[in-house]
C-alpha cells in the first residue's frame, strides 16, 4: 500500500469587494477567523487561514476586494493583493454572478501571472445555474482557469471538492505550522477586526470606511482580558456620529465588540473605548502604516 504524501502550499482568495472571499475562507476552516459583514471593502488586511488534516496543510491569504485605490488606505490594501498573488502557489477568484458590475480590474490584476487558478463562482444559493454560467462563459474568454467551481460559502455547497481540487494542487511538502493552528496573527489584531466589524455592522455611509482601531493595551488576569483600544476618525464631526447622542452609540459597539472577543478567546473582557481624531488619517502614507496596514 502507498501513503498518501503529505502536500503543503499557499493558496491566494483573491476576487472583488463583497464576493465572499472571508466567508469562503471561513466556511473551509470551519471557524470565524476573518471578519465579513455586507459591506464592500470589509477586509483591509492579508488574513492567514490554515486548514490541516492528516496529509495536507493549506495556508490560505484571504485579501481585500480589488479596486481601483483613491486613497492611501486603499492604496496600501490594493499592496496586500498584489503580495498575496505573489505569494500564493495557487489563485482562487472568488467570483459573485450576482453582482451586476463589471471584474475588470480582478481580471487584470490576475492576466499576468503564470500559476494555477480556479474559477469559484460563489452564491450559487441565490441565482439560477443557466444565469451563473452565462457570467462565466464571459470571463472565461479572458482568462483560463484550470478549474471552475459553483459554490454556496454561506451554506457549504461544494466545499469538499473545491479543497480536493486544491489538494491536487498542491506539491508534496511538510506543514509550516503546527497542525492545531488557524492562523497566525496575534490576538490584537483579531480583537481591532472584531471592533472593526461591527463598526461596519452599526454605523452607516462614510463612518466604517472612515475609522480605524487602535488597540492600545491588552492586561492579562486570571479572570478577565482588559483590553483598552482607540477608534481612529478620519475628521473632527465623525466623532459625535460614533459617540453619539448620551454616548448611546459607542456603548453599543462597545457592548457588541466586547461579545465578539469575549466569544473568541472565550473569557470575560473588560473593555474600554476612546475616539480620537486623526484628521484625513486614510489619505496620509505616515498615518496608514503607523495604523498597521
Ligand atoms: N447568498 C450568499 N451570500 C453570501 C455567500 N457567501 C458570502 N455571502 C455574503 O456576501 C457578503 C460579503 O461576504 P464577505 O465574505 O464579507 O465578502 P468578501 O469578499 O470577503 O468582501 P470584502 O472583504 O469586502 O472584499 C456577506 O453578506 C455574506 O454573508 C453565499 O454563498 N451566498
Ligand atoms: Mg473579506
Amino acid at each position: 500500500m502507498t501513503e498518501k504524501p503529505h502536500k503543503s502550499g499557499y493558496v491566494a482568495i483573491i476576487g472583488k469587494p463583497n464576493a465572499g472571499k472571508s466567508t469562503l475562507m471561513n466556511r473551509i476552516l470551519g471557524s470565524k477567523i476573518s471578519i465579513t459583514t455586507h459591506k464592500p471593502q470589509t477586509t483591509r488586511h492579508q488574513v492567514v487561514g490554515i486548514f490541516s488534516d492528516d496529509h495536507t496543510q493549506i495556508i490560505f491569504l484571504d485579501t481585500p476586494g480589488v479596486i481601483t485605490p483613491k486613497y492611501e488606505l486603499q492604496k496600501a490594501m490594493m499592496k496586500t493583493v498584489e503580495r498575496a498573488r505573489a505569494d500564493g502557489d495557487l489563485i482562487l477568484l472568488i467570483f459573485d454572478p450576482t453582482d451586476t458590475y463589471p471584474t475588470d480590474e480582478v481580471i487584470e490584476l490576475l492576466r499576468t501571472i503564470n500559476k494555477p487558478i480556479f474559477l469559484v463562482v460563489n452564491k450559487i444559493d441565490s441565482i439560477d445555474e443557466k444565469a451563473a454560467k452565462q457570467k462565466v462563459a464571459s470571463i472565461e474568454e479572458k482568462l483560463r482557469f484550470k478549474a471552475v467551481h459553483y459554490v454556496s460559502a454561506i451554506r457549504g455547497d461544494g466545499m469538499d471538492e473545491l479543497l480536493e481540487d486544491i489538494r491536487s494542487q498542491l506539491l508534496p511538502g511538510p506543514p509550516y505550522y503546527p497542525k492545531e493552528d488557524l492562523s497566525e496573527h496575534p490576538v490584537r489584531f483579531f480583537v481591532s477586526e472584531l471592533i472593526r466589524e461591527q463598526l461596519f455592522l452599526q454605523f452607516h455611509e462614510e463612518i466604517p470606511y472612515s475609522c480605524t482601531i487602535d488597540v492600545i493595551s491588552y492586561e492579562t488576569e486570571e479572570e478577565i482580558d482588559r483590553i483598552s483600544a482607540d477608534i481612529i476618525v478620519n475628521r473632527k464631526s465623525q466623532k459625535g456620529m460614533l459617540i453619539g447622542k448620551g454616548g448611546a452609540a459607542i456603548k453599543e459597539l462597545g457592548i457588541k465588540s466586547r461579545e465578539s472577543i469575549e466569544e473568541l478567546i472565550r473569557k470575560k473582557v473588560f473593555l474600554e473605548l476612546h475616539v480620537k481624531v486623526r484628521e484625513k488619517w486614510r489619505e496620509k502614507e505616515n498615518w496608514v502604516r503607523n495604523l498597521g496596514y
